[in-house]
Parts: structure tokens; sequence; C-alpha cells
């Protein structure tokens, strides 16, 4: 879902950024991300990659209460030179592609109410900060991000956001990645979700294919419910490689060609790595 016709809210400046404004956090507002935070970090350890641990860490998100925008870009900037900015809600895609081009990432400063504990549409504080900003300390994921958003920029200049889209939406939102211990979440779209934590990894419902760039820009998602295929890289290098150091404009020539694939398609050029057995998304169909 890319984001081309918003309109900028009141009190936003040039580049949509606002005041987080920490300060004005209410106790409830605090209690919910410890909340949200305790249930995650109990159940990530043996789930999510080493290296979103060591960003917990290096940040000091362990510390209780909804982080302070200034503090944690102080430390983000010392390991990797990127910084967090507070936005009203989602951006226009080319000024979202123009603050990851900055290393600047953007995030929402409000947080769930506790009817949306599980679910909801918006991305918030706890998705945002949370979600994306751990990785943010590693200095791969951060060269690989603001060169996504570089090639955002390009995408826009040449129609192919849909496609690019794709590769943010099955990468940093919806990733997996291969380690030695195992198949690990990376995804800030899963490693946020407590459902999706166990779906992704232990459920026998979604496909789990290898990383494969063309194939994975093909592609639709769903925005609604658990994803049907998740892709797995091999290592945060690998991407790197396979995407910084890749041309894409051929790329979206030939996808110009190409149909577009199912959320659940399987191919007989597909690596896989587990076959879904789509029961979930059966069952919630037929529901
Ligand atoms: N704005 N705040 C915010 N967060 C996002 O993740 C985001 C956005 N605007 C556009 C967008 N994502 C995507 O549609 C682009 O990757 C295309
Ligand atoms: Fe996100």
């Amino acid at each position: 879902m890319t984001k081309d016709h918003l309109e900028r809210p009141a009190g936003a400046a040039a580049d949509w950024t606002i005041p987080q404004d920490w300060s004005s956090y209410t106790a409830d507002e605090h209690a919910m991300w410890d909340h949200l935070f305790e249930r995650q970090a109990a159940m990530l350890p043996d789930r999510v990659v080493p290296e979103f641990i060591d960003g917990l860490d290096v940040l000091r998100m362990t510390k209780p209460g909804i982080p302070d925008f200034d503090e944690l870009s102080e430390r983000l900037y010392k390991a990797t030179g990127w910084q967090v900015v507070a936005v009203p809600g989602l951006v226009p895609d080319r000024l979202f592609f123009e603050h990851l081009a900055n290393r600047r990432f953007v995030a929402g400063r409000f947080i769930r109410r506790p009817d949306q504990i599980d679910y909801l549409q918006e991305p918030d504080i706890f998705h945002d900060v949370f979600g994306h900003v751990p990785l943010l300390a590693n200095p791969v994921f951060a060269d690989y991000m603001q060169a996504y958003g570089e090639g955002g920029l390009r995408a826009d200049g040449l129609g192919s956001i849909d496609n690019l889209a794709r590769l943010y939406w099955y990468t940093v939102e919806f990733g997996l990645i291969r380690t030695d211990a195992g198949m690990k979440l990376y995804g800030a779209g899963i490693v946020s979700s407590y459902g999706e934590s166990v779906f992704a990894l232990d459920d026998p419902s979604p496909n789990r294919i290898a990383f494969d760039l063309k194939r994975l820009m093909r592609t639709r998602y769903r925005i609604d419910d658990y994803q049907q295929t998740y892709f797995a890289i091999d290592s945060f290098e690998d991407l790197r490689k396979q995407t910084v150091e890749t041309d894409f404009a051929p790329l979206y020539g030939e996808l110009s060609s190409s149909a577009d694939l199912d959320p659940a398609d399987v191919l007989s050029t597909d690596v896989i790595h587990h076959l879904g057995t789509q029961a979930y998304a059966h069952a919630k169909a037929v529901a």
C-alpha cells in the first residue's frame, strides 16, 4: 500500500515531522509500552535474529517507558549515523524515501489504545520504534535502509514504486533470516506482533521461501492479516549485496511484462524451506 496523496496535518513541518513532546505521555501510555515490550521481550530471544537483541542493548531500549527520541537518536547516531524523528502517521512515499535516504527513520508518536493491543491499521510508536529501530543500530542493515530510500526516489521516477514497496514489505516488515541456529525473525511487522512472531516461524500454514529479488517484487502482499508467504534471506550482507549492488531499472522493465503473483503462489523455481498448508488463510476465507 503506497501513499502518494496524503494531506499534511496542521502543525507538521514541511517534511511532516512533529515534536515528539515526550513529557506529555501519560502513565497509562508508558504502561502500555511496558506491557507490549515485556510480552515481546519474553518471547523473542530464541526467535529473533541476535542483531535485534544487540540493538535493544546498544540503544538502551530495555529501560522502562516510551523511549525519548532525542535520547534514542543520540545513541543511534553514534552507532550508525541514523536518527528517529516523529511524524503524525503515514507520510507520502517521496517524503518517506527522502527521510530514509538521509538516515532519518520516521516514527509515529502515538501508542495504541487498550482495545488495539493485538491489531491496529496505522503504525504506532511500538511498531515503529520497537519493531524497526533496533536493527538500525546494525551497520549493514542501516546501509540497506538508506539504499532503500535512495532506490525509492529512483523507483518513483520510473513509475515502479509498487514493485519496490514489495521489497520493503517482504524484508524490512516481514523478513525471515537463516542463521546457524536455524530460521529467525527480523521483520518489524513480525517482531512487533505477538501473534505473528509465533505464526511466521512455527505455524505450518505459510510458505517459507528463499529470498529472490525479482520473484519477490512480483508478489502481492496482504495488509489485512498474517502473510501467506515469508521470504528468508541468508544474511544481512547477502541482502545488501543483492539489492544495493543491483541496478533495478532493467528489473522493473522485465517486471512490467510479467504477471503479478498471488501471496500464496509457489513456483517450480522457488527454493522452498517450508511448503505452507495455507490452512490458516483458508479457514479465514471460509469464516
Ligand atoms: N509513512 N510513517 C510512515 N511509515 C511507513 O512505513 C511508510 C510511510 N509512507 C509510505 C510507506 N511507508 C510505504 O508505502 C513506502 O515504502 C512505499
Ligand atoms: Fe513498519
